[in-house]
């Protein structure tokens, strides 16, 4: 038995006693709902004495602390990843049987809490999972925005954003601590004080709003360890309701204002992914909780240690993408302002102290925000940025006397903007990419004059994700398949999957394996027909695309494939086609309109195919509302094939393709992100590769694209389906619903360049893989081969191994024990 603190019995009356107390109901009385809060509370209690525990041990050991600083952390469900992490979830689970509950149902009770977009978002999830199971002292720093992402509704084909009100019913895993609250101050201006004492010039901020920065911090539970990290969450309150001998009881002008910019803060997560909007109120978010976080990471650290100057052998504050780039500015207003620090000094300590990771080249996700903005909203940390600035030309003119490109192409205050990305780099230690292919596009392409810089500032880190909850609570009946054919240890060391190599060609292994598959499309297709009501055949190639919905990543390419292979069908009833199910999943950014257009494509494809009595079923098309975490989970286990289709060199990465391999589904993609690395780990024979290559698209793009025009008048296939967009085959005759679809593949009016994403240039290529794919599919023993083989190789792409590369790399942290 694992060690853990669950007592079957004392759990119960555990449950009984909190839903007497919470509710004044017997547990026969309650609502599911609140036999969730029960239970959730009862885990908690469990939770907080091994937190109590780690705060211990980091107490005595003094470790060096990572703070991972992050706009995003999609989390996902709490209580059964707790549970895993406990190694208390089947003890749980018959407990809860025995008082007559289900423990997937009371799962379903939990809200999703969606506090991230998507990849970017669950990779910090992900790495805090990993941070806490290796033993490393970490914190993550978000944002606890009211509202996390939308969820999805589709009304008649189109999607319908409805607000996430995730803490309507009290989140039972979070705690508030108000004693730890931190005041942050935006606008008024900056007043220039003599110090005749010091004989420096000091700098203060008057005129200011303030608002209250109040910590919600959230259990991390590593694994089987007693480690407990802690994601810390900022609210905004205002400073007058929370302290009234603060604020000025006579203007009350200040007060009102005060208690609206608190009010909006943390009111909603932006729903843009790889794509910046430039608002106001998105930079005020961004220092909110930069400034709170750092503020509480500078006076936890002086609380043990007495030399500033020491800071970077302790804390590394990590910036996920350019969005908590303020930390530069702020460690230095800090270091200055509050410690009396000469520059120098300053300097020395924050870019030995600060590293950030870049996680696309999308030039509309680059974050550059003009001059007016920032220096009214954050005038003190504009004019450290300026000086930054000033001093970061120096050097580059010091290395290349007279070349003033150079400027123009690196400066971090240009052509009236603040370039984010340019202050990350200058302002820290290290710079690295998501997958090698990412890393080297940066180097070669992106950031070529920063690499040639500071090419020691540079490196790679391939993502991963967590198997704890991706293979071990998302798909229990192959993490109980592994675990009888490699013992457990993979839990904790992916590593071990390729142990299952031998048992690639072994025939009842592949066939308990493919067993598996079945029994999770069997559950996927139940989600499906009482979520959609289509009926979907278990026994079809489930081929999956979940993702959050751009251009880059190539949905139309996907439904367009599906359309033309209806029309292959339609036109050859007699030909001989393996009945397939395409699986969509996607949201759009509320404002990107083509996005939700091709939603709306996707349900009219959708609509006519599986109403199309004449085609036996042999095609079904089913989008899933609202993809997220906790049907990802079902999703992943289900799929047979995994689409990774974007053009080449647009996505950094890509962070589902690990999951779909790690769950035994075979990829169909492009040499993309680190699709490059999950084909190098199980073989090209192992997965359907197709398209133009990174190198080749960035060449097409230096030389003026190409032209789509070409493949519409030599290829009758995708005439053909193009002119479906126009002639309302899918729009119940209305010729111009998806125009700007067909649009934005041939006519140059509408977009900069015409099928910007190379959709025209692949397409045959895809529909070759997918004929391939077909082809394979049909060898029952081929196929099972493949997919084993995928879970079996799939070892590298834990956020294990990613984590324990930053640790020795770039944190260079101090593992922790718990003692006994
Ligand atoms: C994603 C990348 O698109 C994806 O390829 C990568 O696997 C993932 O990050 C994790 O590294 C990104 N998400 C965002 C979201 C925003 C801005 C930029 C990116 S890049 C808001």
């Amino acid at each position: 038995m694992l060690d853990n603190n669950f007592k079957k019995e004392e759990f119960k009356k555990s449950v009984k006693e909190n839903v007497k107390m919470l509710y004044r109901k017997t547990i026969e009385e309650a609502s599911q709902e609140q036999i969730f809060q029960a239970v959730s509370l009862a885990v908690k209690d469990v939770i907080i004495d091994n937190w109590l525990l780690t705060q211990k041990q980091y107490e005595k050991d003094d470790p060096k602390i990572v703070y991972y600083l992050s706009m995003e952390f999609l989390m996902g469900r709490a209580l059964g990843n707790n549970l895993i992490n406990l190694c208390a979830y089947n003890e749980v689970k018959e407990a809860l049987e025995e008082l007559g509950f289900d423990l997937n149902v009371i799962e379903d009770q939990e809200p999703d809490p969606a506090l991230g977009n998507g990849g970017l978002g669950r990779l910090a999830a992900c790495f805090l999972d990993s941070l806490a199971t290796l033993g490393y002292c970490a914190y993550g720093c978000g944002i606890r925005y009211h509202y996390g992402l939308f969820k999805q509704k589709i009304e008649n084909g189109f999607q319908v954003e409805v607000p996430d009100n995730w803490l309507k019913d009290g989140y039972p895993f979070e705690l508030r601590r108000p004693e730890y609250a931190k005041e942050v101050k935006f606008g008024g201006y900056v007043k220039v004080v003599y110090d005749p004492a010091t004989g420096r010039n000091n700098f203060v901020q008057e005129g200011y709003q303030s608002v209250l920065a109040i910590p919600y911090d959230m259990p991390i539970v590593g694994y089987n360890n007693k480690i407990v990290n802690t994601l810390r969450i900022w609210d905004a309150q205002a400073i007058s309701e929370f302290q009234l001998d603060l604020f000025d009881k006579g203007d009350y002008r200040k007060a009102v204002e005060q208690e609206n910019l608190a009010k909006n803060i943390c009111d909603v997560l932006y729903p843009n992914d790889n794509h910046y909007a430039g608002k106001e109120l998105r930079l005020k978010q961004q220092y909110f909780f930069i400034s709170a976080s750092i503020q509480a990471a500078i006076e936890k650290y002086k609380k043990s240690h007495n030399d500033l100057h020491d800071l970077p052998k302790k804390v590394t504050f990590q910036l996920n993408d350019t969005h908590p780039t303020m930390t530069v500015a702020e460690l230095m207003r800090i270091l200055l302002d509050e410690e009396g620090m000469t520059w120098e000094e300053a300097w020395e300590i924050t870019t030995h102290t600060c590293a950030y990771t870049n996680h696309t080249i999308m030039a509309e996700a680059l974050e550059k925000w003009p001059i007016e903005l920032f220096s009214k909203l954050l005038p003190r940390i504009y004019q450290i940025i300026e000086e930054i600035n000033r001093r970061f030309i120096q050097e580059i003119n010091n290395k290349y006397p007279g070349n003033q490109e150079k400027v123009r192409k690196m400066a971090i205050i240009y052509d009236g903007q603040v370039k984010m990305a340019h202050l990350a780099i200058a302002g820290g230690y290290s710079v690295n990419g998501v997958a090698r292919l990412h890393t080297e596009i940066l180097k070669k392409q992106e950031l070529k004059d920063f690499y040639e810089m500071y090419p020691n500032k540079f490196n790679n880190k391939t993502n991963g994700i967590t198997q704890r909850r991706f293979l071990l609570h998302g798909n229990p009946l192959l993490a109980d398949w592994v675990t009888d054919h490699i013992g457990d240890g993979w839990i904790t060391d992916l590593a071990q999957l390729s142990k299952l190599k031998v048992y690639a060609d072994d025939k009842r292994a592949q066939q308990e394996f493919m067993n598996i598959k079945y029994q999770n499309k069997v559950r996927l297709a139940k989600y499906i027909m009482e979520n959609n009501g289509i009926e979907v055949d278990p026994r079809s190639i489930f081929d999956v695309q979940v993702k959050r919905l751009h251009e880059y990543k190539r949905q139309l390419m996907n439904i367009l494939h599906v359309m033309y292979l209806y029309n292959q069908i339609k036109e050859h009833p007699e030909m001989d086609f393996y009945p397939r199910t395409f699986i969509f999943g996607a949201k759009a950014a509320a404002g990107y309109v083509r996005a939700k257009l091709t939603i709306k494509l996707i349900n009219a494809v959708a609509d006519v195919v599986n109403n199309d009595k004449s085609i036996n079923g042999k095609l079904k098309v089913v989008f899933i509302e609202n993809y997220r975490v906790s049907n990802a989970e079902m999703i992943f286990a289900a799929a047979d094939v995994s689409e990774q289709i974007s053009t080449a060199s647009k996505e950094a990465s890509g962070t589902g393709n690990m999951k779909f391999m790690l769950n035994g589904a075979v990829t169909i993609g492009t040499m993309d992100g680190a699709n490059v690395e999950i084909v190098e780990e199980v073989g090209q024979e192992n997965a359907f590769i197709f398209g133009l290559s990174s190198d080749e698209v960035i060449n097409f793009e230096n030389h003026g694209g190409y032209d789509p025009m070409q493949y519409f008048n030599n290829d009758p296939d995708i005439r053909n389906v193009l002119m479906q967009l126009i002639n309302g085959t899918y729009s119940n005759g209305d010729f111009e619903l998806f125009r700007d679809i067909y649009d934005s593949l041939l006519n140059t009016k509408s977009s900069d360049r015409a099928d910007t994403y190379f959709i025209l240039a692949d397409f045959k290529a895809y529909a070759e893989a997918q004929k391939r794919v077909e082809e394979a599919y049909k060898d029952e023993a081929g196929w099972a081969e493949k997919a084993l083989l995928n879970t079996a190789c799939s070892g590298k792409f834990t956020s294990d191994r990613t984590i324990q590369q930053y640790v020795d790399e770039i944190w260079h942290l101090d593992k922790v024990t718990i003692d006994k």
